[in-house]
């Protein structure tokens, strides 16, 4: 791996939306857009050789966008050449782009150590000598090393409905993340979590950071088995202080994951 491109540890991420133009669509003729749906075909199989690691498409609601790419990568250079590539096949004229989101995976700073966890136990107060303490250090110490390998090298949930959004946490006067100390920041994050981890099963999340790399400060991607599911534990977890004091949010794109051929059939192109 190159080091001047790659990460120590964890992915690049590159979400990618497109609009469909009727009128680029207009100026091929049948075959031009027989051969650049073939095209459009090869570049989005994410089987092909040279392939990112993870490549989800998806058809996106409302007028915003129609079509949806999530791409990750060690190589940030591999996910542009799949957006340079759809714009090169001969239906790449005929598909505008209309938001990109940068962000790279990460272990957040406020995951527990399992000495961290430990310490949690006791303050909430398990003594040490129970054997449930035992117990559950135990089980977050074997479970911790899949959890940060799904944080950083992420498995997609085979779920239909997926939501992007980015973040900020806020610097306001009234309430500065960055100026609020580390023990209540770690505290209003286990709040967020234990909020979260209610919808197990139902929701899944992946944060990706962007500080330094796009205009948010992450992107924050929702699978979910259903549209009610995305709605119930975005509107759920902005009671959590954590989001209600202090996160501002920017535009959502939801949409529907489907295979490239089943996308393009959808968006009649
Ligand atoms: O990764 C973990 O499960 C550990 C606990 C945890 C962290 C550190 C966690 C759990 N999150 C963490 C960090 Mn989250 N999360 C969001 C949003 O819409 C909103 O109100 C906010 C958008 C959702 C929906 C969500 C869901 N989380 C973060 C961070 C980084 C903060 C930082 O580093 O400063 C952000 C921006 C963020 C935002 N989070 C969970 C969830 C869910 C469902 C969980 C529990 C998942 C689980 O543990 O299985």
């Amino acid at each position: 791996p190159d080091p001047t491109t790659h990460l120590q540890e964890g992915w690049h991420c590159l979400h990618l939306y497109y609009q469909v133009d009727p009128i680029g669509l207009k100026h091929l003729d049948e075959d031009e857009r027989r051969e650049g749906r073939e095209e459009l075909l090869g570049v989005l199989d994410p089987n092909r050789e040279g392939a990112p690691e993870r490549l989800q498409v998806s058809v996106v609601s409302g007028h915003e966008a129609d079509l949806g790419l999530m791409l990750m990568d060690p190589d940030p250079i591999k996910l542009d050449a799949v957006h340079q590539a759809v714009r090169r096949t001969q239906l790449g004229t005929a598909l505008e782009p209309t938001y990109s989101f940068v962000s790279i995976t990460e272990v957040s700073e406020y995951v527990p150590t399992v000495e961290q966890y430990s310490e949690r136990l006791r303050r909430e107060g398990t003594s040490e000598d129970d054997p449930a303490y035992t117990a559950k250090v135990k089980a977050y110490e074997q479970r911790l090393p899949m959890m940060n390998k799904q944080r950083l090298y992420p498995d997609f949930p085979d779920w239909p409905v997926t939501c992007f959004y980015p973040m900020n946490k806020i610097r306001d006067p009234h309430a500065n993340w960055y100026m609020t100390p580390f023990s209540e920041r770690s505290a209003l994050m286990a709040e967020h979590a234990t909020s979260g981890i209610k919808f197990a099963g139902r929701v899944s999340q992946l944060i990706t950071a962007s500080t330094g790399l796009d205009d948010w400060e992450w992107g924050v991607t929702l699978w979910g088995r259903n549209p009610e599911s995305i709605k119930d534990i975005v509107y759920t977890m902005r009671f959590d202080e954590a989001s209600a004091r202090y996160a501002e949010f920017g535009p959502f794109y939801v949409s529907y994951i489907m295979s490239a051929a089943d996308a393009l059939d959808h968006l009649q192109i």
